[in-house]
């Protein structure tokens, strides 16, 4: 009698029609085995052996260099259950039109089997998952970001409790790509793509869009959002999740070496893109890491941006589109040091310095936790952290002061509901448009967003002390288009004065969006900030949030009656507090 898992992997490979199944085990002599073989057919390059030892560089077809947000669907019986922001087909249209794609797609390839398990092993919250797909980089790739193989295939056992994800290159064509999502049936099709987040499904596939959907069922919550630790100077950690959206400097948050390190200020890696939270058994909202490795983005990556993955990527790492040196050395721009001659630019053609850039804008780095010196010691607790801050920011060159905190955690809902970034090269399309955002969930949302809404403001009802809800802007830019804030580093002065306002230290004004900080609030010693700039990060403009107000207002029609009417009563505040009086808080 076949095990559900094995069913499904023989229904698979009727269809498909691989020359032969391996299925994974995730030990050191299969990865030894798939590496070899990727280097011998050109999918891996290795990478100098003395500088950057097991690393490897990839490059994709260059049509497939980012998730395709208008190649993915949910499909759900009904349109309504995806909602306004998802591209929809019904379940049965979506199979007849991709299994075309599937049949005989694998003919000739080998179909790698991957179990993994998504969270730390030994959580209660942990769920299994298994992909299907004929491509030895996903194979690799999942060994890094997950927990894959005999760990996983153990603990499913004869079980039908696990999240099927069906994966094929096809032929790479854009046309014929396709990313399906079963909320209904926990079913996951990806063909077309070996890219990121649209061939490896644990990823956003799974941890974000099928998660969602059970999250909501089953009261928590899956969130696009690192997880980070701040230590005080009495070595108490204080746990914040934080939602920005893709290429916006998560993983350089989530990994910061802080500023004020010479105050006792640290910050701890618990994950860096996905946070799932649960109510724990003390009432208070716990998160786990559902993924084990960093899928991140490295132009703009460099020992002054992030020197704790610049330290962890010199051994067993993937790298994906960048550029080689003559040294075989990744290059990207914006890494240390100067410019090298004799650079092969991402798609391997000899590169001279010019307008295209030598690296894809989306390039990545693919790294082990293990690896990263940074992780919270806590970073794979069964429970989870606990959460005392939500943060939630965007890229926005105006608009948006450096920090605010909402009234309360319905406000904070509007607030995440009424995120908004310039895009950013993570997806393919204009990069530099201001779209919205809300929590950073737009293109990972398994169902209507409107009931999203609704769920967060029920999380807020069912924990005990919610955490207190922030918003950042990082990117505020002057009058001459220079950044305002330092970042980086120094972003742990707004982390501290969060703490400080969780712990009731630190004075806030009162402005129509929320409570910013009131000046001598935030630590800025040594950062030779002027008092014209700090005026200008903070400023909340009546007039830009008025027409903030109507921009989201247009945004939240689109829900219709979908929308919780506390986000309505939200809105109509701000509309009224906008029209009293412009505020510089002094
Ligand atoms: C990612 C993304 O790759 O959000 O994490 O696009
Ligand atoms: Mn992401």
């Amino acid at each position: 009698m076949s095990t559900p898992v094995e069913s499904w992997v023989e229904e698979s490979a009727r269809l498909t029609k691989p020359a032969k199944i391996v299925w994974v085990d995730g030990s050191a002599d299969e990865h030894a085995r798939l590496v070899d073989g990727m280097l011998r057919d050109g999918t891996f390059i290795e990478l100098n052996p003395k500088t950057y030892p097991d690393s490897y560089l990839h490059r994709s077809s260059p049509t497939d260099v980012a998730r395709t947000e208008h190649l993915t669907y949910i499909c759900t019986r009904e349109k309504s259950e995806a909602g306004p922001t998802n591209n929809w087909m019904a379940p049965e249209q979506a199979k007849d039109m991709v299994r075309p794609l599937f049949d005989g797609a694998m003919a000739g390839r080998t179909m790698y089997v991957v179990p993994y398990i998504l969270g730390p092993v030994a959580s209660p919250y942990c769920r299994i998952g298994v992909e299907i797909t004929d491509s030895a980089y996903v194979v690799a790739s999942m060994r890094i970001m997950s927990r894959i193989g005999k760990v996983a295939l153990d603990r499913l056992g004869h079980s039908k409790n696990f999240v099927p994800g069906l994966h094929s290159l096809g032929d790479l064509d854009p046309s014929r790509r396709f990313i399906v999502h079963f909320p209904e049936e926990q079913l996951i099709w990806s063909v077309g793509s070996g890219y990121g987040g649209n061939a490896l499904l644990g990823k956003k596939c799974f941890a974000l869009r099928i998660a969602s959907w059970i999250a909501r069922q089953e009261g928590w919550m899956a969130e696009h959002m690192l997880i980070l630790g701040l230590e005080d100077p009495s070595g108490k950690i204080t746990y914040m999740s934080a939602a920005f959206p893709s290429a916006c400097g998560k993983t350089n948050l989530a990994m910061m070496v802080s500023g004020l390190e010479d105050q006792g200020y640290r910050v701890w890696t618990v994950g860096d893109d996905i946070a799932w939270m649960h109510v724990g058994s003390d009432g208070q909202l716990r998160a786990i890491n559902p993924e084990a490795g960093f899928f991140g983005v490295a132009p703009g990556t460099n020992s002054r941006t992030n020197p704790n993955v610049m330290k962890a990527l010199r051994r067993d790492t993937i790298l994906t589109n960048v550029a080689l040196t003559a040294e075989k050395e990744p290059w990207w721009e914006g890494i240390d040091g100067a410019p090298p001659t004799g650079l092969t630019n991402w798609r391997g053609e000899p590169y001279t310095f010019g307008k295209e850039p030598a690296a894809h804008p989306n390039s990545r780095y693919t790294v082990p936790a293990s690896q990263v010196t940074c992780m919270s010691k806590d970073w794979e607790s069964p429970e989870g952290v606990p959460i005392s801050a939500i943060i939630f920011g965007g890229r926005r060159a105006r608009v948006a002061p450096l920090v605010y905190q909402s009234r309360n955690w319905q406000h904070g809902v509007y607030v995440g509901a009424t995120m908004a970034s310039e895009t950013t090269a993570a997806n393919t399309g204009a990069v530099g448009v201001t779209r919205r955002d809300p929590m950073a969930m737009l293109p990972f949302c398994g169902y209507n967003m409107g009931d999203y809404f609704g769920h967060w403001l029920e999380m807020g009802r069912r924990v005990k002390h919610p955490p207190a809800i922030f918003h950042v802007n990082w990117f505020r830019r002057g009058a001459d288009g220079r950044y305002l804030w330092p970042g980086y580093g120094e972003n742990v002065r707004v982390l501290k004065w969060m703490l400080d306002r969780i712990e009731g230290r630190a004075a806030a004004d009162e402005t129509p969006i929320g409570y910013v900080p009131a000046r001598g609030s935030l630590t800025l010693d040594g950062l030779n900030l002027s008092k014209d700039t700090l005026d200008e990060l903070l400023r909340v403009d009546s007039t830009d949030w008025a027409n903030e107000a109507e921009a989201t207002g247009a945004f939240f029609a689109r829900f219709g009656d979908r929308l919780p009417e506390e986000l309505r009563q939200e809105q109509e505040s701000l509309i009224s507090r906008t029209q009293k009086t412009a505020v510089v808080p002094k």
